[in-house]
C-alpha cells in the first residue's frame, strides 16, 4: 500500500517537490479561515505559507461550516497537502504546511467561537461561496451560530468581552463589494442578540474588500492517483491550480502580514479590479458553463479550442469591456489575451458543470450588471444576452441532446416552478424575470426582454453550438 503524506513521510518526497522551509511547531495561527475548500488551499493558504518563511505569525486554522470531508482528508496528513500547479506539460508540486488544524463547526460550534476569540487570531478569511452570504432562516443566534456571519459575530462578541482587539475579516468570495456584504451580514447577526455589539463591530472591525483570482478546479480522484504515482505518497487533500495568482486587498488598519512581500496588491480601491475580473473572467466562465454545458462540452479548454467558441468569448468581452473603468496597471486587451491563454490550459480539466453551479448567485455581477450598463447607454447586448438565455435554458435540467442533470442552485426549486408551466421562450423569459436577481431596470426593459427571448428561441430551436455561430469571425 502506498503510504499517506504526513509529517512522518515528508522526508521521502522526491527532491523536485517544493517544500516549506519554516518550522511548523514554531508558528502561531494568526489566521482563521472559514470554508476550507479547494480554493483556499490553492490561494490564500499558499500566500500564508510563503509569508511563514519570514514571519511565524500567519499559520491558518481552517474550519468547515458544513461537512467533515476536508478535515477527514487533511488531519490524517497533519494538515499537509500538495498544491499541484499545471500548465500544458509543466507541473510543479509544492507541499503547503500553513494549515495547522481543521475544525468542523457543526460538530463543535463552541470550539470554533473559541478559536475566533483566541488572542493570536488577527485575520479571518472566508470562502463560503456566493450563497454563503445569504441570510439563513435557521440561524439561531450568537449562542449557537451556524453561518459564517454568525460565527464571526460570536467570535467578536467574545473578544469584546475579553477586552481583545477585533480581527479583520476578509471575504475571498467572488462577490462585488464582498467586504460590504460580509459586514452587513455580521452586523445583522450581532444586532439580533446584542445591539451594543453591533455598534462595537461597526466602529472597530475592518471588512476589507478583496479581489481573488486563481483558477482552481475541483480535484478528481484521477488527480489523486496521478500525484501518488508522481510523489510516492497518497495525498487525499491535494488541490490543482493554474500558475496565475492574484489577490488585491483594500488596505486596512491593524496588525497584518507583510502581504506585499508575497505578491499581494494592497490598494485603496479594489472595485475596478473586481469589476474587470467578474465581468471578463467570470462572465465568460459562466457563458462557457451554460452554453458549453448545453452543447455537451465538459471542459473550459474544449470550448475555447473551437474557433467559434473563442469568437463568442471575444464578442462577450467586447461588450463587457466597454462597461469597465480599468485601474492603472490593467490593460484590458492584454488582460483578455492572458485570460484566453488561461482558459486554454488543457492540463487543468476545469469542468463546465462546476462553474454552472449556483448560477442565480453569479449572474447579477457577471452578466446582468454589464447588460444594465450597456442598455443605459443604448449599446447592444447580444452576446451577454445569449449567456443569460443559456442560464435560463440550463435551469430546465436537460442538455441540447436531452441528457438530464441536476441543477445545482439555491434557487433551483423556484426556477423549476417558474419555467415548468411554459413551453414557449417568451413566456419562460417573462416568468423567470420575476426572480429577485433581475433588477427592475432590466425586468421592465423591453429591449432586454426581447433580446433574451430571441436568444432563448434560438437556443431552443437550434441548440447552443449553432447559437454561438452568430458571433463567428472570419
Ligand atoms: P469548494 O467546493 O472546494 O469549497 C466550498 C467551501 O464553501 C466548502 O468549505 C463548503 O463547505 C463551503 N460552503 C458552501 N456553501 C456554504 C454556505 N452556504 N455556508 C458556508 N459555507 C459554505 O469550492 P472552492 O473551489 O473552494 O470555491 C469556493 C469559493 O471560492 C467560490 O464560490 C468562489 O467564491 C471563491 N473562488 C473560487 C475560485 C476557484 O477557482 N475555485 C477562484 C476564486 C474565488
Ligand atoms: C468560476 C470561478 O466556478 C466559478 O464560478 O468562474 O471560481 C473562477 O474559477 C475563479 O473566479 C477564478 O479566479
Amino acid at each position: 500500500m502506498i503510504p499517506r503524506l504526513s509529517e512522518a513521510t515528508l522526508d521521502s518526497l522526491p527532491a523536485d517537490v517544493v517544500r516549506f522551509g519554516y518550522d511548523r511547531r514554531r508558528t502561531q495561527a494568526g489566521v482563521v479561515h472559514l470554508g476550507i475548500g479547494a480554493f483556499h488551499r490553492a490561494h490564500q493558504a499558499a500566500i500564508f505559507d510563503s509569508l511563514l518563511e519570514g514571519d511565524p505569525r500567519w499559520a491558518v486554522r481552517g474550519a468547515s461550516l458544513r461537512s467533515p470531508g476536508v478535515r477527514d482528508q487533511m488531519m490524517p496528513q497533519d494538515g499537509l497537502y500538495a498544491l499541484v500547479v499545471r500548465e500544458g506539460d509543466a507541473e510543479q508540486v509544492r507541499v503547503i504546511g500553513a494549515v495547522r488544524d481543521v475544525l468542523v463547526a457543526p460538530e463543535d460550534p463552541a470550539a470554533l467561537v473559541e478559536v475566533l476569540a483566541a488572542p493570536e487570531t488577527r485575520i479571518v478569511t472566508l470562502t463560503v461561496t456566493e450563497k454563503g452570504y445569504r441570510p439563513d432562516p435557521g440561524e439561531t443566534g450568537l449562542a449557537a451560530p451556524r453561518t459564517a456571519a454568525g460565527f464571526i459575530a460570536a467570535g467578536l462578541a467574545r473578544r469584546r468581552e475579553r477586552g481583545l482587539a477585533p480581527f479583520a475579516a476578509l471575504s475571498c468570495d467572488n462577490l462585488p463589494d464582498n467586504g460590504a456584504h460580509l459586514r452587513a451580514a455580521v452586523l445583522a447577526a450581532a444586532e439580533r442578540d446584542d445591539p451594543a455589539l453591533r455598534d462595537w463591530i461597526a466602529d472597530r472591525v475592518a471588512f476589507p474588500k478583496t479581489m481573488v483570482d486563481r483558477i482552481v478546479p475541483a480535484t478528481d480522484p484521477a488527480d489523486v492517483d496521478a500525484l501518488a504515482r508522481r510523489i510516492g505518497l497518497v495525498d487525499e487533500a491535494m488541490v490543482k491550480a493554474e500558475p496565475f495568482l492574484q489577490w488585491v486587498i483594500e488596505d486596512f488598519p491593524g496588525e497584518r502580514p507583510d502581504f506585499e512581500s508575497a505578491g499581494v496588491q494592497m490598494t485603496a480601491d479594489v472595485a475596478p479590479w473586481e469589476d474587470a475580473k467578474l465581468r471578463l473572467l467570470n462572465g465568460a466562465h459562466s457563458a462557457i458553463a451554460y452554453l458549453g454545458g448545453l452543447a455537451g462540452i465538459s471542459f473550459v479548454d474544449d470550448f475555447v479550442a473551437d474557433p467559434a467558441g473563442r469568437a463568442y468569448v471575444e464578442a462577450l468581452w467586447d461588450e463587457a469591456q466597454e462597461t469597465l473603468s480599468p485601474p492603472p496597471g490593467l490593460d484590458p486587451l492584454a488582460y483578455r489575451a492572458a485570460l484566453m491563454r488561461r482558459f486554454a490550459n488543457a492540463a487543468l480539466q476545469h469542468r463546465t458543470r462546476q462553474i454552472a453551479m449556483d448560477g442565480s448567485q453569479k449572474l447579477p455581477q457577471r452578466l446582468l450588471a454589464p447588460i444594465a450598463e450597456r442598455l443605459k447607454r443604448g449599446l447592444p447586448v447580444e452576446a451577454l444576452a445569449l449567456a443569460v438565455a443559456g442560464w435560463i435554458r440550463w435551469q430546465s435540467g436537460r442538455t441540447d441532446e436531452g441528457e438530464a442533470f441536476t441543477v445545482d442552485d439555491p434557487l433551483a426549486g423556484e426556477t423549476t416552478k417558474l419555467l415548468a408551466p411554459h413551453g414557449d421562450p417568451a413566456a419562460q423569459v417573462r416568468a423567470i424575470l420575476t426572480l429577485e436577481i433581475f433588477p427592475p431596470a432590466l425586468r421592465e426593459n423591453s429591449r432586454f426582454v426581447d433580446v433574451v427571448t430571441r436568444q432563448l428561441t434560438r437556443l431552443a430551436k437550434s441548440g447552443a453550438r449553432q447559437a454561438i455561430l452568430q458571433f463567428a469571425r472570419d
